[in-house]
């Protein structure tokens, strides 16, 4: 049964189910994300890669999958440690790497383990050739702990645009969109992502400084990510809204109010609307039609951040909650999105 789905005429699709198990049979789906440990319903599926996210779903024991299918054929692989499935268009792949599996005296098991990640993905990538890198999802472990002297977000950005460097990718302008949050203390780095064949257009946000511009007051090394990407693809269009917080330029505001905190987010995430509209100059994206994934720190505070999407988004809007820690303190909503068009029903 799917609860929220988006489809494109023929081509990528995104379901967030109540169960693991698509009505139409596995055949189509590209890869899958779990974020409540790892149900008996996907252990069984062998030859679909599963990003385990250790992000819980909110109202907790709710079971929720994110469901990335297509159209067309899709064949399975491998490569170094990450699992992808392929269409003709698209790679959908994903890899986890423990810290555990680095000396206990390294100085950062997690920049090893970011590193090794960013290597295999950018391997993965040239050997399959899906040189473009669109969406990418990051869940690190406990990522506003200190370890060193540096946080690990800090950490695991250093690590991120070392990796990107080394494997000759851009640092700034032609970079994907993307998503970084805390993890459960127990969850290796787990990183999915989308890759294709043909280049998106990348889209910034007029209202905030580029993330990979960030002065170096939120890190020695800039967070390497777009704020959205744009592919036209198989006569659709496919946005993908990086998670997006309650940052103007490079600041944080609203501090300690989650309410004004999820409106600015959301007045954040209508400029990239905007843009993506804009820039297309075909694209007729709109709030309501998006499906989201709300990040929220403090489960508490979700009945507070609930009635913000719904008065901001109306009935129609497809909306998940997960518990996740957020990569800068003092904010306590992040929300991410994607969107379709034109439109299609729901996939079964
Ligand atoms: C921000 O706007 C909030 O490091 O990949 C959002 C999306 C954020 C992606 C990343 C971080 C990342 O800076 C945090």
């Amino acid at each position: 049964m799917s609860v929220r789905g988006l489809r494109a005429p023929s081509g990528l699709a995104l379901n967030y189910l109540s169960r693991a198990e698509p009505a139409a049979g596995w055949e189509h789906v590209l890869g899958i994300a779990t974020f409540n440990g790892t149900p008996a319903a996907v252990a069984g599926v062998t030859d679909i890669p599963v990003a385990r996210v250790g992000t819980p779903v909110l109202p907790s024991a709710m079971d929720l999958y994110e469901v990335w299918s297509t159209a067309g054929p899709a064949e399975s692989g491998e490569h170094g440690r990450v699992r992808f499935r392929r269409t003709s268009e698209l790679l959908f792949g994903c890899i986890a790497v423990s810290e555990h599996d680095f000396p206990a005296e390294d100085p950062s098991p997690l920049h090893r383990a970011t590193e090794d990640a960013y290597r295999d993905l950018c391997a993965t990538l040239e050997a399959q050739g899906y040189p473009h890198l669109l969406r990418i999802w990051n869940y690190l472990p406990d990522i506003n702990r200190d370890s060193g002297g540096t946080e690990r977000y800090r950490q695991f950005n250093t690590a991120r645009q070392h990796a990107l460097h080394v494997c000759g990718r851009a640092l700034t302008g032609s970079v994907p969109a993307a998503s970084a949050l805390g993890a459960s203390s127990e969850s290796p780095l787990v990183i999915y992502f989308l890759a294709g064949k043909v280049a998106p257009l990348f889209i910034e946000n007029p209202r905030q400084v580029s993330a990979y511009h960030y002065p170096r007051e939120y890190g020695t090394h800039s967070p390497v990510f777009s704020r959205a990407a744009l592919l036209r693809q198989s006569g659709g269009l496919i946005l993908f809204i990086s998670g997006t917080a309650s940052i103007v330029g490079h600041q944080s505001l609203h501090v300690g109010d989650t309410a004004a905190q999820t409106r600015e987010t959301l007045t954040n995430i209508q400029a990239l609307v905007g843009e993506a509209n804009r820039v297309a100059g075909d694209g007729r994206f709109e709030l309501g039609s998006l499906a989201y994934k709300v990040y929220v720190r403090r489960p508490s505070d979700l009945p507070l951040i609930q009635a913000q999407l719904h008065a901001a988004l109306g009935a129609r809007a497809q909306v998940i909650y997960l518990q996740a820690d957020i990569c800068r303190q003092d904010l306590l909503v992040e929300i991410e999105a994607t969107g379709i068009y034109p439109p299609a029903a729901a996939a079964a």
